[in-house]
């Protein structure tokens, strides 16, 4: 299996985020991608596919954002991370603003995804480890490979970041794998939370199945979407597919939803799966609260595997450091 893991992610390490009332250490942090490298051994760095995939899922005014967001700040006379501390409610005019705490409020929904000085070119080589990966099955090379991206992205939109994520990776590959002619790709969203971004992107497309197994939204981050009821919109209703499932959810639970959201991706009739993989599922996460098991993400990944399609795994979330490098390694020993 082709590994893509890029050094350049790893200049991306904000010091905190807000939480429960107060700052608390960044759970995503960059010994993360370090030990799942180190485990899964015999990667290959990123190529260049320079900004053009990325602007297919993202608009120029967000990415003009991210872009200079921290030396906007520093610009503002501030020191460490741009973040912000006023977000637009829900449904005010837009505006044409260009102070750095209203343009971090305007492109961003939530405390946890601060600017620091790294973040764009580790996002940028993100994104590039995650098309580099999709290259071996678009060419028919391939059936499984892995992108190692870091910041992870699947709750980054078209125009906001939030949860940890800048630049929508898993979004980013499927795009580029309907430009170069797929005609439906299936995106299975496998992290503890919901894939907000993600959804976002595709809710009104009919080329792009997203089906989501997270913890139930009334309960968790990200709270606003991820509900049984959201299902699409225009052309793509029944293209959206929310399997929420209460705290304490094991294997045995997970397992039905599993099934659920894989026959709704047979139905679909993809010619390629993207996995949006966390393994903040894991009973021993610190910020989540399902109970799997290393071996569960065996189990979970045969039963993928089954489905008989190309699949590229871009990692999103899962922040027991100790056990990262085990689980993501038994999850793609499973193909
Ligand atoms: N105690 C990903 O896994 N903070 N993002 C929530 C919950 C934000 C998670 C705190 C969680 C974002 C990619
Ligand atoms: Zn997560």
């Amino acid at each position: 299996m082709l590994k893509v893991f890029d050094p350049r992610q790893l200049g991306h390490a904000p010091e905190r985020e807000f939480h429960n009332g107060g700052w608390a250490d960044y759970a995503e942090t960059p010994v993360r991608s370090r030990i799942v490298a180190e485990r899964v051994g015999d990667t290959v760095p990123a190529r260049d596919f320079g900004m053009a995939p990325v602007e297919r899922v993202h608009s120029p005014d967000y990415l003009a954002f991210l872009r200079t967001a921290h030396d906007r700040w520093v610009e503002a006379g501030r020191t460490g991370d741009a973040i912000g501390y006023v977000w637009p409610v829900v449904g005010r005019r837009p505006l044409n603003l260009s102070r750095i705490d209203a343009l971090l409020g305007q492109y961003s929904y939530d405390a946890a995804t601060p600017v620091a000085a790294g973040t764009w070119d580790a996002a940028y080589w993100g994104a590039q480890t995650a098309l580099t990966a999709l290259q071996p099955l678009l060419d028919g090379e391939a059936r499984a490979s892995f992108a190692l991206c870091r910041p992870p992205g699947h709750h980054s939109g078209a125009d906001y970041c939030g949860g940890y994520c800048y630049l929508n990776n898993a979004a980013i590959a499927a795009q580029a794998a309907i430009d170069a002619g797929k005609r439906r790709v299936a995106i299975l969203d496998i992290d503890y939370h919901h894939g907000n971004g993600t959804q976002d992107i595709f809710l009104d497309r009919d080329d792009v199945l997203f089906a989501s197994i997270h913890a139930d939204p009334a309960t968790d981050y990200p709270f606003y979407w991820g509900h049984a009821d959201e299902r699409g919109e225009g052309d793509g209703v029944g293209a959206t597919l929310n399997l929420p499932l209460p705290r304490g959810t094991g294997i045995e639970a997970y397992l039905p939803a599993l099934d659920t959201a894989l026959a709704a991706i047979d139905a679909f009739g993809p010619e390629l799966m993207i996995v949006s993989f966390g393994a903040d599922t894991f009973a021993e996460d610190p910020i989540s609260h399902f109970k799997l098991q290393t071996a569960d993400y065996g189990t979970i990944a045969r039963r993928i595997a089954g489905a008989g399609l190309p699949v590229l795994i871009v990692l999103e979330g899962g922040y027991a450091v100790d056990a990262l490098g085990e689980n993501v390694d038994a999850f793609l020993n499973g193909f």
